[in-house]
């Protein structure tokens, strides 16, 4: 559970770091279970269903970027995203009824680990309230060097940041991002980093020898609806699970405006999208 000062810094601050979630020995065995996942998979045959690799390297290469919905294709994972320890905290972040959104690891494998550009999620996925949270757990020790988590405190609770140029989404905040206010979340494996769906994040590059796997979890009120967008508002539904309490049976609704990302081409990955918005700058 949170104490009464880490609630408090979750509504100031737009996150809050919860340390040794995990024990040593079971961030370990999730990291096992990853390097099992990851066995046999390479650039030119992988099952991209479950993964997205990093691209540059070469066809037999085996570095994974990103695996998708690990909560719905494997028990440990499940196991963790249905356990009591973590469904009350989320709870005393959104209250009792509980869904279930999506999952990710982001592996950021050393020396190529793909960078995250600013962005906040709930660009990705309006909806009709900002009651979700985005749930980092790093499975290895993460610091500067090897990209942990950089947040901008204290902007969640303004408007959503510009993420267009020429009237579609690109992915990543566009409008100026006062990087001097960004604060970089070092912890060890097993620490948790509890963030709203609001607050401004990104990763630099992994340069360095030390992989930084993060496995993400993402969580709303029950009465959080989605504001339809296309094939992107329905894409998670085979993934979402109500966890605690009820479904809801109305929207609340705390936004008078909410912006709906207008893709350009086919819908792509958040890494793809930014590669995309920043191949396109350099054109212009
Ligand atoms: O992996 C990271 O550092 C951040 C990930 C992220 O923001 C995302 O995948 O949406």
């Amino acid at each position: 559970m949170f104490s009464p000062s880490q609630m408090e810094q979750y509504r100031r601050e737009g996150y809050a770091v919860y340390h040794d979630f995990l024990s040593p020995a079971e961030a370990a065995a999730l990291r096992a279970e990853l390097d099992a996942i990851a066995a046999g998979n390479t650039l030119a045959s992988h099952d991209k269903t479950r993964m997205e690799m990093e691209p540059d390297q070469p066809p037999e290469g085996r570095l994974i970027r990103r695996l998708y919905e690990p909560c719905t294709h494997y028990p440990s994972f499940r196991a963790l995203s249905d356990s009591a320890k973590l469904l009350d905290c989320v709870a005393q972040l959104l209250g009792p009824d509980l869904v279930f959104h999506y999952s990710k690891i982001n592996m950021k494998p050393p020396h190529i680990g793909s960078v995250v550009e600013w962005h906040q999620d709930w660009s990705y996925y309006p909806l009709t309230n900002r009651d979700s949270v985005s749930i980092l757990f790093y499975l290895d020790d993460a610091a500067v060097k090897n990209g942990c988590l950089q947040v901008i405190p204290r902007r969640h609770l303004g408007p959503l940041m510009d993420h267009t140029s020429g009237g579609f989404f690109r992915g990543r905040i566009t409008a100026e991002v006062d990087e001097s206010q960004a604060l970089p979340l070092e912890g060890k494996a097993g620490s948790v980093i509890f963030m709203h769906c609001m607050t401004p994040h990104a990763s630099v590059t992994n340069t360095s020898a030390q992989p930084r796997r993060t496995l993400i979890l993402s969580y709303r009120a029950a009465d959080a609806f989605p504001i339809y967008c296309g094939v992107m508002s329905t894409s998670a539904d085979p993934h979402l699970r109500l966890v605690r309490g009820r479904w809801a049976t109305a929207a609340r609704v705390t936004e008078t405006t909410i912006p709906v990302p207008r893709y350009e081409t086919k819908i792509a990955s958040l890494y793809e999208l930014q590669a995309q918005a920043r191949a396109a700058e350099q054109q212009a």
